[in-house]
């Protein structure tokens, strides 16, 4: 047994440690600077109950990103000195993050042990690298993000924060190697193992799935399939998953070795930034290079995200969470008795509330961030949940689930396309959003993100928006001098949330305008981002008649758009003339 001690170290708080939409993200030479990190995870620590750190089993991994390894061997120091009784590490520190939310649940140790927590190292769809962005979260022990009570404490905790508990002298654990490290410390042993990071999320899966129908599916040449994974940890259950599992051919695979850096990229499945998937698929404004496949899909860094394409063909993660809603207790053998109720994130489109009437399901409508369903989850109240910025997921876990909804796709594939393999057409993913929009209608969808803007500006603008709110009729005429084919306003406010499940009040989740014909404009400032303000635009409009449902969306949209932009007098406040991202 190796022997360890344990010091007080002294520090003094850093300002704005606040855990935003998903975690604490900030530039990697902010974290690196001394007790950056240390005062972080102390808070953490004296935010949770005793008992879920004394003698408790903590998950710590992430999506490898720059300063991962770094923080690991930090983080592994504190906790030994916190009176932590092991550490699990997914082998090199990765687990993506439905899979930390699957080893809480799922994983037991050699001697019965559970975890009831994890810290997850990422940024998500952040790029990485030495100057770009780290980020860490806490996960609860029902494999979900900390709620805001706690990420609220620990905020509080970093402000007064005045020492923290290190073991100096335990030696760095090789996270390369799967194995129990042991050591012993002055209130008793203390073990890290690292464990393989793909088995107990594919365990998972298969209980899910129909792994064979996929594989038939997969197995058939007219159906052809690739995947990329944007150098971000979902390379390694792609690997397992898709091709050791399912059959499919290596080269389907793109960029999935995890890299610290992404490859440079910006490890965010959407149209913008997925570049080279967009290409092989056909969307690419330059055109395609040969035939595209029939089915493609891409994840962010940290794999809980996902982008759905067919065959020049985008489905919009709005229309996706409610078509794989629509079609689960057919196509998924885990749905299969039902759906408990479904959700969606506020600014998402109402494809899904259209569903959920149709089928008579109990629906939830909660603010951006998957915190919020996770309640609904734990209470037996939501199977399926989704957002439009590329989140779609289940209750198999508490996070939002990039592979998951791969293979959701791809069972429907499977299950649509059962008697039809030996056949000269298969039905593809085109098809089944065309078939989706005649049955519910279809939801026009794109969201204007603002990237980096000064968070003062982005503030004013804001305020301009909650102000124009107090009167309709003035909001009304300034459309129809903008656009007078627009329908007029009826509603206009905050979004607040109050949760069904423990009574929690959210406030100030997003300025809505509602119109008399279903359209929405919604306006939000990030919480994720690392350096000034991310002000995000979502626009939609339902369209019913089936003659209308197949045109350009943008097209479609554009007096919506035109409407937004003047509405909030964008250009005015940020100076700026267009967007830094459409989707
Ligand atoms: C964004 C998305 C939100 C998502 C969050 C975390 O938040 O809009 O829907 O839950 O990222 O996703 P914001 O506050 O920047 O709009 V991930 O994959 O970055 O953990
Ligand atoms: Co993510």
């Amino acid at each position: 047994m190796v022997l360890f001690t344990v010091t007080w170290k002294e520090t003094t708080p850093f300002e704005g440690q606040k855990p935003g939409t998903s975690g604490l993200r900030k530039k990697v030479t902010v974290f690196k600077q001394p007790n950056y990190l240390h005062n972080f995870v102390q808070s953490t620590f004296n935010a949770l109950s005793a008992d879920k750190v004394k003698g408790a089993t903590i998950v710590v991994s992430g999506d490898g990103r720059y300063f991962s390894k770094d923080a690991i061997q930090i983080i592994i120091k504190m906790a030994a000195a916190n009176g932590v009784r092991r550490i699990w590490v997914g082998q090199n520190g990765l687990l993506s993050t439905p899979a930390v939310s699957a080893v809480i649940r799922e994983r037991v140790g050699a001697d019965g042990s559970k975890a009831t927590g994890a810290f997850i190292l990422t940024a998500s769809h952040n790029p990485g690298g030495p100057h770009e962005d780290f980020g860490i979260k806490y996960n609860m022990e029902n494999g979900g993000p900390a709620p805001e009570a706690i990420t609220d404490k620990i905020f509080a905790n970093t402000k007064i924060i005045k020492e923290y508990l290190l073991a100096e002298d335990l030696l760095d654990v090789d996270i390369s190697v799967i194995g129990v490290s042991s050591f012993d410390g002055p209130e008793g042993p203390f073990d890290v193992e690292v464990f393989d990071s793909t088995t107990d999320y594919v365990k998972l899966m298969k209980t899910i799935f129909d792994f064979e129908s996929i594989q038939k599916l997969l197995a058939c040449p007219k159906f052809t399939f690739c995947y990329d994974a944007l150098h971000g940890v979902a390379g390694i259950y792609a690997k397992r998953i898709f091709v050791e599992e399912l059959g499919a051919n290596e080269s389907s695979l793109m960029n999935c070795t995890p890299k610290e850096d992404f490859g440079g990229g910006h490890p965010d499945p959407n149209l913008t930034y997925a570049k080279e998937l967009v290409a092989r698929m056909g969307l690419s404004k330059s055109g395609s290079q040969g035939e595209p496949p029939e089915f493609g899909a891409a994840a962010d860094g940290d794999a809980d995200r996902n982008m759905i394409l067919g065959k020049r063909f985008f489905v919009t993660p709005s229309d996706s969470v409610a078509i794989i809603a629509a079609n689960a207790v057919e196509a998924i053998p885990y749905f299969s008795s039902g759906l408990k109720g479904v959700a969606r994130s506020m600014p998402t489109s109402a494809a899904l509330d259209v569903v959920a009437k149709n089928l008579n399901l109990k629906f939830f409508e909660v603010p951006t961030g998957w915190k919020f369903f996770g309640n609904l989850m734990d209470a037996g109240l939501c199977s399926i949940c989704g957002e439009e910025s590329f989140g779609t997921g289940s209750d198999h876990i508490r996070e939002k689930d990039g592979i998951w909804a791969v293979l959701a796709w791809l069972s429907i594939l499977a299950y649509r396309n059962k008697d039809k393999l030996d056949g000269d057409k298969l039905v593809t993913v085109e098809d089944i959003v065309l078939q989706h929009w005649a049955t519910y209608g279809r939801h026009y969808y794109t969201r204007y993100d603002y990237e980096n803007v000064d968070a003062g500006a982005a503030k004013e603008l804001m305020e301009h928006l909650v102000n124009l709110q107090s009167s309709l009729p003035d909001v009304n005429k300034i459309i129809k001098e903008i656009r007078p084919d627009v329908s007029s306003v009826v509603q206009a406010d905050e979004f607040e949330y109050k949760d069904p499940v423990d009574g929690s009040i959210s406030k100030h989740q997003g300025i809505r305008y509602l119109f008399e014909d279903g359209s929405r404009l919604v306006f939000r400032l990030s919480g994720t981002g690392s350096v000034g303000a991310t002000i995000r635009v979502y626009i939609e409009q339902y369209e019913k008649d089936p003659m209308k449902t197949g045109r350009d969306s943008q097209e479609a949209l554009a007096p919506l758009v035109a409407v937004a932009i003047k509405l909030s007098k964008m250009q005015e406040f940020t100076g700026r003339s267009a967007p830094t991202v459409i989707t």
